[in-house]
């Protein structure tokens, strides 16, 4: 319940909206006529002069959580504050004063917030001016985008839930503009999260070569976005000027010369500055769209544990109504793929056990990925140390392997056993190989082939280990 003191134009201004909020409004004045107007917006009013005689008896001062005081006069304001201060102690009390010199005296005085012309002026102005630079930013990109059919967009090579949600923003703001807009990248869409959110979205990113980069050229328009660094895509002709880039990392290039550039270095999450857009363009968002900003947001600022700014928990805010819970609960927490799912149980199934090494041979596979997750899965069986899984992918043997043994850098072992016959690297603890099958990839019986191969590697691979063991012993 709010305590109103004065129904002048103020007073009755701060009560209406008080009213239209659904609260209870208390208001004294001494003029009849300013009280009735108030009476008839529904606000309890009472007929006393508070500045001569304070016979405030009838309604209990103390129960008043706000109290705001509206009057334009100095003196009876001062009057009022010191005794609406005595009898409540803990109301936060607004007053009003006729300028900034009157602040302190009233600070003094008990007043918790002092409004005064020329403060809100300012204020008014310095709100209007943040308005007014997302606007403009707005207008100038309408600018850009106006004229043109077509628009690419070019992210980084692998992009993470930002760079996917933040293009898919300025892909959905071009077509609302009639403009033919694709979202190209260079490498792969790694990550078993990531590829499932851009399937959960239905979102179309195109996957381009080096060697087919001049298709971007083929677009009126070209966008970068959350890109910081040109060295972070490979499909990028050097030899164009982009005309548009928006990013939110520190860049010293941005005498690229783009028609548009809008960075902000401070802000967490070019999906922040992408709401904003989609806002101020006035365009209503679907929920895929909505819910993959949000993952955006959260991930680059890693749940708001990381670098961020109010911007970002505003982007929030605008978003939290549009998404779908479910949706983001399940990109936060990917489920293996079946895919995935049965090179693990294949992985367990073939798995064979030698001292300290598992050697798991699961044959023809689809992609890389399940390789590596069924090593590590591998790695941890009680006893186990080393874990070593082959797999077949078209024309090429694929191995990948791990190590938790101080005494065995996996890397080393693998390289020196299959890099003469295809590629091999690695780390200490993980390692993984590819070897060409050549003609053998032609062979009609797949299962005696899949057979030999994993003899044959793992038959290598012990060799080297006991001529290594033989070498340290
Ligand atoms: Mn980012």
């Amino acid at each position: 319940m709010s305590l109103i003191f004065g129904a002048g134009r103020i007073g009755y201004a701060v009560a209406l909206v008080l009213k239209s909020r659904g609260k209870e409004v208390v208001v004294i004045d001494k003029n009849i006529k300013a009280l009735n107007r108030a009476k008839n917006i529904g606000c309890h009013t009472y007929l006393y002069d508070f500045t001569k005689s304070f016979s405030l008896m009838e309604i209990t001062i103390s129960k008043f959580k706000e109290i705001i005081i509206t009057t334009s006069n100095y003196k009876t304001n001062i009057e009022a504050l010191k005794i609406l201060r005595e009898l409540n102690k803990e109301a936060f009390i607004i007053t009003n004063a006729p300028s900034s010199e009157h602040v302190p005296g009233l600070m003094r005085m008990g007043a918790d917030f002092v409004v005064t012309p020329d403060r809100s002026m300012a204020q008014i102005i310095i709100n209007q001016l943040e308005l007014s630079h997302s606007w403009r930013n707005k207008e100038l990109l309408l600018k850009v985008l106006e004229n043109s059919k077509s628009l690419a967009i070019v992210t980084h090579d692998n992009p993470d839930p930002d760079a996917m949600s933040s293009a898919y923003a300025l892909k959905v703001i071009a077509e609302s503009l009639n403009i033919k807009a694709d979202i190209y990248h260079g490498g792969e869409i790694g990550h078993e999260g990531n590829k499932m959110m851009v399937e959960l979205l239905k979102w179309d990113f195109k996957k381009i070569n080096e060697y087919k980069k001049f298709i971007l050229k083929e677009y009126d328009k070209i966008a970068l976005i959350d890109l910081p660094n040109l060295s972070n895509t490979t499909i990028f002709p050097s030899e164009t000027n982009p005309n548009i880039i928006i990013d939110h990392h520190y860049t010293e290039e941005v005498e690229l010369d783009a028609e548009f550039v809008d960075i902000r270095p401070k802000v967490g999450a070019t999906a922040t500055i992408m709401t904003s857009y989609l806002r101020d363009f006035e365009i209503k968002l679907n929920e895929e769209l909505a819910t993959g900003l949000m993952y955006g947001i959260l991930v680059d600022t890693n749940n708001f544990k990381r670098n961020f700014e109010k911007d970002d928990m505003e982007a929030v805010h605008y978003l939290k109504s549009k998404i779908n819970g479910e949706l983001l609960n399940i990109i936060e927490n990917p489920n293996i793929s079946s895919n995935t799912f049965d090179v693990l149980s294949k992985a367990i199934n073939n798995k064979k056990i030698y001292d300290r090494h598992v050697v798991s041979n699961v044959g023809y596979i689809e992609t890389k990925e399940s390789l590596s997750q069924a090593a590590d899965l591998l790695l941890k069986l009680e006893s186990i140390t080393v874990s070593l899984v082959i797999g077949i992918i078209e024309e090429y043997v694929y191995i990948s392997a791990r190590s938790r043994d101080k005494n065995i850098d996996i890397s080393k072992i693998i390289t020196k056993t299959f890099s003469k016959m295809g590629s091999a690297g690695g780390h200490m603890n993980f390692a993984a190989a590819k070897i060409s099958l050549g003609e053998f990839s032609y062979t009609e019986d797949k299962d005696m082939l899949v057979k030999i191969i994993g003899d044959t590697v793992s038959e290598y691979y012990f060799k080297t280990l006991k001529y290594n063991n033989k070498n340290l012993t």
